[in-house]
C-alpha cells in the first residue's frame, strides 16, 4: 500500500511512521508513506497556503490552489490519475474497525491534514472523496487522525504482524473488546492470575477468553453488544458472565 500524506507539518508524519509496528513495516517496503507540504505549493515570496476567513472573524483557512498542486504531484509521483484525499475532520463519518479494514484493502490513500479553521469548502467538494474522523473531538490539526489511520490500516497490511501480533486476535476483529491480559509474576500483592490461564487447559482458556470478551462488552460497550448476532454457545457464556458478575461484590477493583 502507497499512502501521501498533505500536511503543513510534515515532521509530525514522518516521525509517526517512524516508529514501532509501521516504521518496521516501512522499513521492510511494505507500506510507502510520502508526505507533501502545501507550503511548498506556494506562489508567493511567503510560502502561504493559508488566508483569512470570509465572512469576517480571526481564523484563516487552508487555500484551494497550493492543496491542488499538491495534489497533482500526488498523482503525478503515485501514477493514480484521478485519485482523491481522504480529509479528516470532526465532521466525518466515525473511523471503526470495520471501516479501517476497508480501507486496508486499497492500494493507494490520500491523506489531508487541515490546520487552523480547515480547508476551503471548495477543494473539499471537487478533490474529497471522503471525510473520516477519529472520534467526536476536535484536534487542532488533521496530522493526529491521519496518524491512527496510518497505524490502524499499516498494521492489517500482508506481512506486517508477526505471529505473536496478530490481527485476528484483536480487539473487535470479531466485534467484542478484548479480554484481560496478565504476564508473570503469577502471584502479585496487587492479585493473582486467573488459574485456568495457568492450567494449561487449551479449551478452557479459550473459553474463558471468549467469556471475558462478550462479559466486559455487554458491560462497557453494549452498544457493540446490539449489533452482533451472538451464537448459542456465545449467549450461554455471556449469561455465566452475567450471573457470575451479579453474585460479586459491586466494587470490583481493590483500589489503587
Ligand atoms: C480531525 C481533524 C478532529 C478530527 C481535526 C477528528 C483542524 C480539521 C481543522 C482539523 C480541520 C479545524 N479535529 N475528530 N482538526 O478526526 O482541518 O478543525
Amino acid at each position: 500500500m502507497r499512502i501521501d500524506v498533505i500536511t503543513l507539518f510534515p515532521d509530525f508524519i514522518e516521525t509517526c511512521a517512524k516508529v514501532g509496528v509501521v516504521g518496521r513495516a516501512r522499513e521492510r517496503g511494505l507500506i510507502e508513506i510520502a508526505t507533501w507540504n502545501p507550503r511548498d505549493f506556494a506562489t508567493d515570496n511567503y510560502r502561504s497556503a493559508d488566508d483569512r476567513c470570509y465572512g469576517g472573524g480571526p481564523g484563516v483557512v487552508m487555500m484551494i490552489d497550493p492543496l491542488r498542486r499538491a495534489l497533482a504531484n500526488v498523482r503525478q509521483a503515485s501514477g493514480s490519475a484521478a485519485g482523491k484525499a481522504i480529509y479528516l475532520s470532526p465532521q466525518g463519518a466515525r473511523l471503526d474497525q470495520a471501516k479501517v479494514e476497508a480501507l486496508a484493502q486499497r492500494d493507494h490513500l490520500i491523506l489531508l491534514c487541515g490546520r487552523y479553521e480547515g480547508v476551503d469548502e471548495r477543494f473539499i467538494e471537487h478533490a474529497v472523496e471522503e471525510e473520516i474522523s477519529v472520534g467526536d473531538y476536535v484536534l487542532s490539526g488533521g496530522e493526529l487522525a491521519a496518524a491512527i489511520v496510518i497505524d490502524a490500516v499499516g498494521r492489517l497490511q500482508e506481512g506486517v504482524l508477526h505471529d505473536a501480533e496478530s490481527a485476528q486476535q484483536d480487539s473487535f476483529s470479531n466485534g467484542l473488546l478484548d479480554c484481560p491480559h496478565y504476564t508473570r509474576p503469577e502471584r502479585h500483592e496487587w492479585g493473582v492470575v486467573p488459574s485456568v490461564l495457568t492450567s494449561g487447559d487449551h479449551a478452557a482458556i479459550a473459553r474463558w477468553r471468549q467469556k471475558q470478551a462478550l462479559g466486559r462488552t455487554w458491560l462497557r460497550r453494549p452498544d457493540l453488544l446490539d449489533r452482533l448476532a451472538l451464537d448459542k454457545k456465545q449467549r450461554a457464556l455471556l449469561d455465566e458472565f452475567r450471573r457470575e458478575h451479579e453474585h460479586k461484590p459491586s466494587d470490583e477493583s481493590s483500589g489503587e
